[in-house]
This record gives structure tokens, C-alpha cells and sequence, in this order.
């Protein structure tokens, strides 16, 4: 009953902003990611006989607090699925991505403890079926079981036995890159559960963000189908944007971005004037990601670097689904 999974991050390309459901983790709309190859999380799920309870250790260290709970009430849904409440675990997770604000480590987290959590207990699970036991961890987690761009279906069921993630392309069909650039920033003070519980309940701007939902996602899949890089970043830009746009609309109002963001992100329009396609977008948090095409690799990085408050810049590849070892 142990298994050890690797899954990658994703960075959504059309955001998961909100939730019609907070409990069973339902969003309000469809999301669209590329899965990334240079953050991964390994999580090794050992389940004892003998055990009283769940133990948790994240790059060797012991956790315990709020981390732990939502690892242990994770493993509780599999527990009730397979009508074991009293088998338990020791839960080791190597996390390969960067903890700085607006890394979304619990995407790559909770797709790795899901597919580790299945396998201990020799679940043969559907990529469907382990898309929606990931998703009930963390939302955008349900888009990191598949490689490639993923499209996650909202869903219309209040069971959300209809809201999981589909692969819409593999890996090896387009080499883009995705640079994370690393700012010195500080740590985000609004969590992205809260910020999109406050931005439904009282933003202004959220029905005008649903509303341009659709589009975008029609848009960005002709332009994944058609390799159209130009097509796929403009979208990919302005629906983080339209994202962001909805947070200055809450009450009380807030914004992820910081001095260091807006400079990454007129830098990376400066790169566009002059003729190289870059584009970006930017999480719950005042880091940007920027996307390019890989001949542009050396002109991208290098303008980059120049802005002060660069500190780091980790690029990815298009990343695989899940893996076992
Ligand atoms: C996304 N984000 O699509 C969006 C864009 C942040 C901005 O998914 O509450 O950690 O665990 O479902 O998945 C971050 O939120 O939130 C996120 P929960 P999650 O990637």
C-alpha cells in the first residue's frame, strides 16, 4: 500500500476565478492551462495498518497546521470512497516549485498526492475519475493529471460529478516556453481561495469576466489547434488581465500586482513593439510568466533580466501528465 507519483505544475492560460461551490470545489467557468515541465511535485503514500493517523513531511520537514489538515481531509474522500476511515498514512512530498508568491505549487501538490493516494490503494481510476478526486484538493491541481493543454469542464451538476479536466492537445504538439520570472516581491497577503470568494460575493466587474468566458475559450482553442502563437498569447494576456481587472472591483478592493509586476509586464510589451511575440500572464500573486516562442528564448530572457527586481527566471517546457515511479 505505498506508491510514489510526480505531477507537474500548469499555468492556466484562461483562469479559474471563483466557485459555485466551496466544499466539492465547483468553478463558475471553464479553465485552460499548459502543463510545465520544470515544477513538479514527488509525493510518496505510504498507508500502515497500525496506524492512528496521518503524518505529513514536505521536503523532509514535518508539517503540521493547516497544510496538514487539507492533506489529511484529502486523503479522508479516499478513505470514505473506499470505506477504510481508520487506514492511514505517512505522506512524504518533495516540491520542486518555488514557494514565492504566485507559484502554484498546490496544483502540481495535490495532482501528485491524488495519483499517489489512487495507486497506494490500487484504485484503477479513469484520468477522468482521478481529474475529479484532484480536484476536490485544489482546483487548478484537476488540470495537472494531463500533459500538454488541458482544458478542466466546469461542469453543471451540483454533485460535480461532471467537472473535471480533458486533455485538448499532447505535449508534443506545440514546443512553446514559459518563463517564470522570480521578482523580489513580497509574499502575497490574499490567498487565492479568498481572493476568489471576495471578488464573487462583491465584485462589480465578475459578471462582465463570466461574460467573456466563452470567447475566449473558442478563441484559444482554434489558436492551440492552429499553432497561431500570436492568437494564443493576446487571449491568454487579456483574460488575465479581465482576471485581475475583477479584484480592483471587489470591496474591499485589492490587486496582486506590485511595482515589480507592472515593470515585467511593460517590459514584456516593450519586447512586442520591437518585434519579438512574447506575452504574459500573472496568478494570484505579484509574479508574471511570460510565454515565447523558443527561436526568441535568448532576445526574451536576456530584456528580462534588465528589470531591477528579476531575481530569478525559471523556464519551462510544455510538460507530460503523471508519472509513477
Ligand atoms: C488558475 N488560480 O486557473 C487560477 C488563476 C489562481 C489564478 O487556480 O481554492 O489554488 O484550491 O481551488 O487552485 C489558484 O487557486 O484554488 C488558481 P483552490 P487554487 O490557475
Amino acid at each position: 500500500m505505498r506508491a510514489t507519483a510526480k505531477a507537474n505544475s500548469n499555468i492556466a492560460l484562461i483562469k479559474y476565478w471563483g466557485k459555485r461551490n466551496e466544499r466539492l470545489i465547483l468553478p463558475t467557468n471553464n479553465s485552460l492551462s499548459v502543463t510545465l515541465d520544470g515544477l513538479y511535485t514527488e509525493t510518496t503514500v505510504h498507508f500502515q495498518e497500525g496506524r492512528t493517523e496521518d503524518a505529513f513531511t514536505l521536503n523532509n520537514e514535518p508539517i503540521t497546521g493547516i497544510p496538514f489538515e487539507r492533506v489529511t481531509e484529502f486523503l479522508d474522500i479516499f478513505r470514505s470512497y473506499v470505506g477504510k476511515h481508520n487506514l492511514y498514512a505517512q505522506v512524504d512530498s518533495i516540491n520542486h516549485v518555488p514557494t514565492a508568491a504566485g507559484f502554484a505549487s498546490s496544483a502540481s501538490g495535490f495532482a501528485a498526492l491524488a495519483a499517489a493516494t489512487a495507486k497506494a490503494l490500487q484504485l484503477d481510476l479513469s484520468n477522468e475519475q482521478l481529474s475529479k478526486f484532484t480536484r476536490q484538493g485544489s482546483g487548478s491541481a484537476c488540470r495537472s493529471v494531463y500533459g500538454g493543454f488541458v482544458e478542466w469542464e466546469k461542469g453543471e451538476l451540483d454533485d460535480g460529478s461532471d467537472s473535471f479536466a480533458v486533455q485538448i492537445a499532447p505535449q508534443e504538439h506545440w514546443d512553446l516556453r514559459i518563463a517564470a520570472v522570480v521578482l523580489t516581491a513580497q509574499e502575497k497577503d490574499v490567498s487565492s481561495r479568498d481572493g476568489m470568494k471576495l471578488t464573487v460575493d462583491t465584485s462589480l466587474f465578475y459578471d462582465g469576466w463570466l461574460a467573456g468566458i466563452p470567447h475566449d475559450l473558442q478563441e484559444i482553442k482554434s489558436g492551440i489547434a492552429a499553432r497561431d502563437f500570436e492568437k494564443v498569447g493576446s487571449i491568454a494576456e487579456a483574460n488575465c488581465l479581465k482576471m485581475h481587472a475583477t479584484t480592483l472591483g471587489a470591496n474591499p478592493p485589492f490587486t496582486y500586482w506590485q511595482d515589480s509586476t507592472m515593470a515585467v509586464m511593460q517590459t514584456v510589451h516593450l519586447l512586442r513593439t520591437k518585434g519579438t511575440l512574447a506575452y504574459f500572464t500573472i496568478d494570484a500573486g505579484p509574479n508574471v510568466k511570460v510565454l515565447y516562442l523558443p527561436e526568441d528564448e535568448e532576445q526574451v530572457l536576456r530584456t528580462i533580466r534588465q528589470v531591477d527586481a528579476v531575481t530569478d527566471i525559471i523556464v519551462s517546457k510544455v510538460g507530460d501528465g503523471i508519472s509513477y515511479q
